[in-house]
C-alpha cells in the first residue's frame, strides 16, 4: 500500500523554512549569478562568451582535422599519349586510393578511371616523392585529334590535383627505344631530327644513342621528363667517336637536362642516365634531338 512520506503530510507552517538546497544547483547559480554586483555579472558573462568561443573554435579545428589532404600527383607514366588509340595512364601520387574522377579542359578526349588503388613504393624510392597510391587511366584520342598537350585533373569529391600535362604526338618523326642499349657498342642509331620515347626501366640502366653528322652542325638535344610527371632525374652527356665526353647537363628545365651545341662531323653518341642510378616504370623519358633553331 503507497503511504505518503511524513513530510508532506505536515501543515506548511510545521515544516520549516525552505532550505536554500532546495533549489535545483543551475537555478542557485543563476540565482547567485544575479544577485551578484553589475561588474561581477559582466565579468561571469564576459567568461562564459570566450568559453563558448573557445569550444566553437575547437570544434572547427576537430571538423577541419576530420578532412581528407586533397589528392596530388607525383608521377605520370607513360606520359605521352598516341592519336586514334587508347594509352593507359598510370598516375601516381598521394591520396588517389579513393573514388576519383579525371577531367581535361581539352575536347574530344575520353577519359575512364580503370582503378584507384594503393601502390607499392619500389626498393631505393621513397613514398614521399614518389607517392603510395595510384589511379590507372585509359585516355582515349580521336583520329584526327590535334592538340599536342592534354592537362590532366583528378578529382575527389570537392577536392582536386593540380593538372598535370600528358604530351601527344611531335613535331618531327617518334621511334621508340629499343634495349639491349647500354654502351657504344650497343647504341641504338638514331636520325637528327628524332623524338625518342624512352623509360630508364632500372636502376643503373642507361640508354645510349648514336648520330651522324655530314657536316658541322648545332645541335639542341633535350630530355622532357621530371616537368611531365616522371621520377628521371634526367643527366645527359655527349661522347664523340673516341669515347671523349665533348658535352654534359644535368639539370635545364627543372632537373631535365638540355644540351645545345655546335658539333662538328663525324659520329656522336647520346648517353642518357638517371642521375641517381634510379629506375624502373616511374621514369619514362621523352628525348628530343633536333637543329637549333627548330622547335619541337
Ligand atoms: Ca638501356
Ligand atoms: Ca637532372
Amino acid at each position: 500500500m503507497f503511504r505518503r512520506p511524513a513530510a508532506e503530510i505536515l501543515p506548511a507552517e510545521k515544516r520549516g523554512p525552505r532550505r536554500a538546497g532546495g533549489l535545483p544547483g543551475a537555478c542557485r547559480r543563476f540565482s547567485a549569478i544575479a544577485k551578484s554586483s553589475l561588474p561581477t555579472r559582466r565579468a561571469i558573462m564576459t567568461g562564459c562568451s570566450m568559453c563558448v568561443m573557445y569550444l566553437i573554435t575547437f570544434t572547427m579545428a576537430l571538423v577541419a582535422d576530420d578532412k581528407p589532404d586533397p589528392p596530388k600527383i607525383a608521377l605520370a607514366a607513360p606520359f605521352v599519349i598516341s592519336v586514334n588509340a587508347t594509352t593507359k595512364v598510370i598516375l601516381r601520387g598521394w591520396k588517389l586510393n579513393r573514388e576519383i574522377v579525371a577531367t581535361t579542359t581539352v575536347a574530344d578526349v575520353m577519359l575512364k578511371v580503370v582503378k584507384h588503388d594503393n601502390a607499392p613504393v619500389p626498393g631505393g624510392q621513397d613514398a614521399k616523392q614518389i607517392g603510395d597510391t595510384l589511379v590507372e587511366l585509359d585516355v582515349t584520342l580521336p583520329q584526327g585529334f590535334s592538340a599536342t598537350a592534354v592537362p590532366i585533373i583528378l578529382s575527389a569529391g570537392d577536392q582536386a590535383t593540380s593538372p598535370l600535362t600528358l604530351l601527344v604526338g611531335g613535331t618531327h618523326p617518334v621511334i621508340s627505344e629499343v634495349e639491349p642499349n647500354d654502351g657504344f657498342r650497343q647504341a641504338q642509331k638514331i636520325a637528327v631530327p628524332q623524338i625518342v620515347d624512352g623509360q630508364i626501366h632500372a636502376d643503373r640502366d642507361i640508354d645510349v644513342f648514336s648520330i651522324e653528322l655530314a657536316e658541322p652542325q648545332s645541335l639542341r638535344i633535350e630530355v622532357f621528363a621530371h616537368r611531365h610527371g616522371s621520377a628521371l632525374d634526367s643527366l645527359l652527356t655527349i661522347f664523340d667517336a673516341r669515347g671523349i665526353k665533348v658535352a654534359s647537363n644535368d639539370d635545364a628545365e627543372s632537373v631535365d637536362s638540355k644540351i645545345e651545341t655546335l658539333l662538328s662531323a663525324g659520329e656522336y653518341f647520346i648517353v642518357l642516365q638517371d642521375a641517381h642510378d634510379h629506375g624502373g616504370q616511374t621514369h619514362p623519358y621523352r628525348l628530343v634531338v633536333e637543329f637549333a633553331g627548330s622547335k619541337e
